[in-house]
This record gives C-alpha cells, structure tokens and sequence, in this order.
C-alpha cells in the first residue's frame, strides 16, 4: 500500500515535470545528428503541416522503399507530434504520394515525363499540386531515398511545403567517404575514437549503429564508403574479411551506398607469394582477376579499389619501373567486368626528396593524361602539399583533359585542431571550389574540373576523409558533424554556398530558433578563417608539430627535409616564405598563364597566399600598410580575439541549447582558446628570431618563453 502511494506520488512528480516547462530542452549526447526530428517548434507551421501530412501512399516491399518508408514513419510522427497513416501504393487516398512515376497512376496524371528527364538516376522531384496533395518521385528508388530526406529536411527546417517544387539531382557521380580505419580499429588521422568496424563481431554481429551511419550518409547523398585505410593492409581482400564486408554491404545496399576497398599493390606477393606485383606481368594480371572475381561473389554490387601506391612507403607499379597509369589500369581491367572502378590517388612522394614537394603530383601524372582506362579516376588532394588549413587549389585541376579526375577533401582535422576545435570547413571547400582554374579561360572553376563540365569526362566524384568514430556523438566535436554534413552537401552540388549548408545544420541539428541560428552562423562562418589565423596566416603551411600534427612546431627540423617545418617556411635574417616563383621552384609554372602570372608577381598574388609563394622581406610592405612582419603578428592575435569571440556567442546561448552539448562545446571552446595563445605565442617568439622586430605593444605578453614552448612533448596523440 504504502510502496503505491509513493509511486502515485512520483508519477504526479514526474507529470507535474513534464508539464511545467513545455519548452525545456532536453539532454542530447548527438548521436542523432542532423536527423533529430523533434516537434516543430513554429505553432502555426505546426497546424498547417498537421493539415497537409494525414497519410501517406509508399510501396514496401522493396528494400530501398522500406528503408524510406521507415524513415518517414520515425521521422513524421515525432515533427508532427500526431498520428499519420501509411498505406500501400495500391490503395487511394493519401496526401504524401512516394512512388516511382511508372508505379502510380495519380503521379503519371499530375507529373510529366519531362519533368523527370533530367533527374539521372539519383535525382528526385518534390511537387505540392493544387489538390494539396504532395509527391516525391524520380526515375529509381534510390533518387526516391534522396527525395524523401530532402522533404523531411524542408520540415526539419520549418519551410513552407505548401509550394514545393524541388528537382534535384547530383552532379558528380561518385560521392564518397574514405575511412582511413585500420584492421585493429585505430583510425590514422581519426579523432572520434575508434573504427565503426567491429571486425572482431562481425559477421554475426551487425551493429545498429552501421545502418545509422548508411541512413545519415543518404540523407545527404553520399552513396560509397571506403571502409579501409588507404595505407592498405592486404588482408581485407582476404576471405575472412570478405565475408565481413558483405554483412556491411547488405546493411548499406537499400540506402544507396556501395562499398569500396584499398588495394594493397603488393598483395599478390603478401597474400599468395607470387614473386613480383609488376603490373605487366600476366600472373598478376591473373591474381587480380581471380581477386575481384571472388570479391563480386561475395559482394556484387562492390564499388571497387582506391588506391595509394608510390607514397609514404606504400608499394606501386614505380617498385617495378611502371607508371601510376600501367598500376591503375591493371587493378582497372580486373574489376571493369563486374563494373568496378579505380580510384587512383596522385598524393605521390617516394624516397627522394624533391626540390619542392609541392611540384611532384603534377610532374608525375601529367603526362599521363590519356592513359588510364575509363574506369580509374584520378583521385587529387584539393592542394598540392597536404590539408592545410589554407591552400591553393590542386595545379592539376583543369590540366587532366583527357582523364577522369576527382576531388579530395579531408574532413577529418589532421592538421586543423583534430576534434578539439570548432573549425567549420565549407568555407575551405567552397574556396577551392570556386577558384578559378582558367585551363579553358575565365570561369574555368575547379567545380568545373571535377563535374565533369569542364573537359566533358564521363566519371566524377568527390572523396571526404571521414572524420567519423565510435564517439557517442560519431565525430567527438559536436560541430564536427557539420563537416560531414557539408562534405555531403558538397559532393551532391559542388556550387553550394557554405553559408546555406550551415543554416541548414544548425536548424535540423539544434534548433530553429532564429536568436539561436544567427550568432551560431556567425561563428561557424568565421571559425575556418580563424584558425587559418592562429595557426598558419599568408601562406605559412606545415608548421604543426612532427608527426601528430598537433599544436605549433615551427621550429621541427632534422630527418627527412620535406617533413619538417622549415623546409616549409625557410624564414631567414632576411624574410619569410617558400619562393616557389620562376625565381624559385617554379611551381607557379604548374597553373595556367593567368594564374601563374598572379601567383608569380609579389604585388597580384592573393596576400593568403603570399608565403605560399614568395619569400618575402620582412619589412615588406602590405596592403594594409603594416610592414610583414607587423602583418603577421596582427593575424595571429586576431585569431586569438577570435576564438575568445566565439565563446562569449557561445556563453550567450546558454538557454537556447541543452546542457550537455552546451557544456560541452564550452569546454572544448577553453581548449581551443588555449591552443589558440599557444599558436600565436610559440610563433611569432620564434619568427621573431629571424626578424628580430619587436612586437606589438597590443599584444599580451606570453607566459613562456620560445624555449618553453619548444620544450612541450605530446605523448599517445590520437589519431597518428
Ligand atoms: O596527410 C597525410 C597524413 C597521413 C596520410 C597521408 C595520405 C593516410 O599525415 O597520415 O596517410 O596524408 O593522405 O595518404
């Protein structure tokens, strides 16, 4: 009797709780994502959408449509805090029509033909009618898929759905993620804690959390995974894997996403211990044959290999004198029978050190435009060096003409503030994006280069080093997600604006709230400027610490030249910056005439860009009218401002956001302030060692002194 009353007595707590406060927000560990589908907060919005979605017509009984139907019944319900009904294709009456044109009488009466003709076989069409009745339609199911996560992102978003008409499909073919996860689930570069892949359990244990990450990855149109390490471990072509592999395939295939896997080019001498991996020679043509045929028997829709080959120690066809184009095309005949493709990384460098690392890609693959097979595609880092917070675009975009070529972006933050720093990137990808190639004249965009509008190739892409983990919230910093949602957005439409795909996260992953989204764009369109700030501002690039690639090392030096830090920045009594001008390497004589003419001049190279490449004196004179050495100090302690101006946007959202990812960004935030002084101190004491100018009076003092700083080791860092 007693134990009743006090459970009536709790129950009455609890409801008088969850009544008192209609809008509290709850504790949110991010697991979610962007795909929260909480109750529309817009009461009026709320209304008319309750009006507009009773019920809904979608098939069943394929996978593709189950895996849609699904998510409209998790996700409807929830943003419309009501019941909605499903029905089959086969019976009337339902306001939200899903189904392919061919498959529905009233979609063939109200859609034409026409109006799906250029959709492809991804693309998709949202269409409110007169009748109020709404439809997602498109040539294939999966395009449907597409549909019905960007229909439910209007919602997510609190759109209007009353006039939809979105037609939309992708413009590059292949969009991808690369898993740099190794086969002990360390993930190198990685910073969300360990591999997705529980090799271990798998095949008998499928993890719910491999179909969340196929539905997070269509939500945005991401339709590969490349689940292994580029620096490729051949056992994953191994039968014990395989089987693996197809668990995880099985679970990806209804969302649209095939699987990829690194080929090790030694494999036929690892795995069966045939004497050579030359490319020429018919006994490993025959290996990779028979290997890709077992593969597809396991896996037969497999996507295919990427591949690093003749780079940081990874075998390739250069072991046996062949070229990149003779390595991809005999990797590319064994998996062109089953429809497979090659993607060919050019991040080359082997054991030589070349006068400037900057040159090599160009130099070894372009001469080779015109000999891969039409299944490889060149896969380019979006610079030449290596991920750097600021780079200029790739010199080989728009020079491979007859060649399919595809774009490489890092989401992972290698070299970025790992997952410690709130770094927004789209502003990084859109400006490689948008520049301007002018390998056929002005307006020739690198967008241009990699959907293949530029020089008509058939095969297009867009790879993303994923920056996903076991972390609770998949990417360790909550804002991280934003980087595999943009990476996303991005490879869909390479034109897309950065500031359109953060409005559109921060609505679907926080809330809507406009005194919320406001501050929050602010800070997430400034933040990749920022850190370019702190850490590397004018053109300075690969300062970072040996091999962690954490925190400030201008001064690593010894070893291999082209690893450390002042082969980079060649600061000397006299100035700073690489010379990489006709004066210098010459690498400027990569890019076409216009550009290179730009990069060349001292007074028309982009002021970003200047230590990139020009050494230039310290008491140069700048724009702004500082000299240099000044203009240098100014940036890095307008990176420090900065980040403290982040965190009193932040502070100020306090009541807008739940407490956990609140908490959580704050304390990251502290870290990354720190981490900021500790750039912009240890950098300029040290370059002040060459100038030896003072520094500027605004500047607060540092707290130690450069032999302090140089002092700092970092032990176990993640990610290496
Ligand atoms: O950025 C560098 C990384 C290496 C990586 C390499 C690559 C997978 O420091 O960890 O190796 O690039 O892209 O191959």
């Amino acid at each position: 009797m007693k134990n009743n009353r006090s459970r009536f007595i709790t129950l009455v707590l609890i409801l008088a709780l969850a009544f008192s406060n209609p809008n509290k927000i709850y504790a949110e560990d991010g697991y979610d994502l962007w795909l929260r589908y909480k109750k529309i907060e817009n009461r009026d919005l709320l209304k008319s959408y309750q009006t507009v979605l009773k019920n809904v017509v979608i098939r069943s009984e394929t996978s593709t449509f189950n895996a849609a139907k699904k998510e409209l019944k998790t996700a409807l319900p929830n943003l419309l805090d009501s019941e909605i009904s499903f029905s089959d294709l086969n019976e009337n009456g339902g306001n939200l029509i899903v189904a392919l044109r061919s498959d529905s009488k009233f979609i063939s009466e109200n859609v034409n033909e026409s109006e799906l003709k250029n959709l492809g076989n991804e693309g998709y069409l949202i269409k409110s009618l007169k009748s109020n009745n709404i439809v997602i339609t498109g040539n294939t199911e999966v395009g449907i898929l597409y549909g019905v996560f960007r229909f439910l992102q209007q919602i997510q978003q609190e759109k209007d759905i009353s006039k939809l008409e979105i037609s939309d499909f992708p413009k590059t073919k292949i969009r991808i993620l690369n898993h740099w996860d190794n086969l002990d689930r360390t993930v190198e570069r990685g910073y969300a804690g360990f591999s997705l892949w529980d090799w271990f359990r798998l095949p008998d244990v499928v993890d719910p959390r491999y179909k969340d990450y196929a539905r997070a990855n269509a939500s945005i149109g991401i339709n590969g995974s490349v689940i292994t390490n580029v620096n490729a471990n051949a056992l994953i072509l191994t039968p014990l894997y395989l089987e693996k592999i197809a668990k995880l395939a099985d679970v990806f295939r209804p969302y649209g996403i095939k699987v990829y896997l690194t080929a090790r080019f030694s494999a036929p001498i690892e795995l069966d211990k045939l004497p050579t991996a030359d490319p020429l020679d018919p006994q490993v043509q025959l290996w990779w044959k028979n290997k890709a045929e077992e593969i597809y028997k396991y896996i037969p829709d497999f996507g295919g290999f990427l591949v690093k080959a003749n780079s940081e120690g990874q075998p390739g066809p250069q072991n046996y004198n062949r070229n990149h184009a003779e390595g991809a095309n005999l990797l590319a005949d064994a998996v062109a029978p089953f429809g497979g493709i090659v993607m060919w990384r050019a991040f080359v460098y082997d054991q030589n050190v070349p006068d400037d690392r900057a040159k090599q890609a160009y130099t070894e693959f372009k001469p080779l435009d015109g000999k891969f097979r039409d299944n490889v595609i060149v896969q380019v880092k979006n610079g030449a060096i290596d991920f750097q917070p600021r780079e200029p675009f790739h010199p080989l975009f728009g020079a491979m003409e007859k060649s399919n070529i595809m774009m490489e972006f890092q989401i992972t933050q290698e070299y970025l503030g790992f997952s410690t720093h709130l770094v927004f990137l789209a502003p990084l990808f859109e400006e490689c994006l948008k520049a301007d190639t002018y390998a056929k004249g002005e307006g020739s965009t690198v967008a241009s280069s990699i959907d293949g509008s530029m020089h008509g190739q058939k095969l297009t892409g867009m790879a993303g080093v994923a920056n996903i983990g076991t972390d609770r919230n998949w990417t360790g910093h909550p804002f991280a997600q934003a980087n595999w949602y943009a990476f996303g957005r991005l490879a869909w439409d390479p034109y897309l604006k950065s500031a359109e795909i953060a409005d559109e996260w921060i609505r679907m992953t926080f809330s809507n709230d406009e005194k919320f989204v406001q501050p929050v764009l602010g800070m997430m369109l400034i933040s990749r400027e920022n850190c370019v700030n702190y850490m590397t501002p004018l053109g300075l690039h690969h300062i970072m610490g040996r091999s962690h690639h954490h925190g400030p090392g201008p001064w690593v030096t010894g070893g291999r030249p082209d690893w450390t830090a002042v082969y980079y920045h060649r600061a000397d009594s006299i100035g700073v910056g690489f010379n990489r001008t006709q004066t210098g390497s010459n690498a400027t004589g990569q890019y076409f005439k216009p550009v290179a003419d730009k990069f060349n001049n001292i007074e028309t190279c982009p002021e970003e860009f200047l230590l990139w490449f020009h050494h230039v004196p310290w008491n140069y004179k700048m724009k702004s009218g500082n000299i240099l050495w000044d203009e240098i100090c100014y940036h890095y302690n307008g990176g420090v401002t900065a980040v403290r101006e982040m965190q009193k946007s932040w502070n100020s959202l306090e009541k807008s956001v739940d407490s956990e990812r609140f908490n959580y960004v704050q304390s990251l935030l502290k870290i990354q302030e720190k981490e900021a002084v500790w750039w912009r101190n240890s950098c300029i004491l040290y370059f002040q060692t060459f100038s030896k100018l003072p520094i500027p009076e605004y500047i607060e003092k540092s707290d130690k002194t450069l032999e302090e700083y140089m002092k700092i080791r970092e032990l176990y860092m993640p990610g290496i």
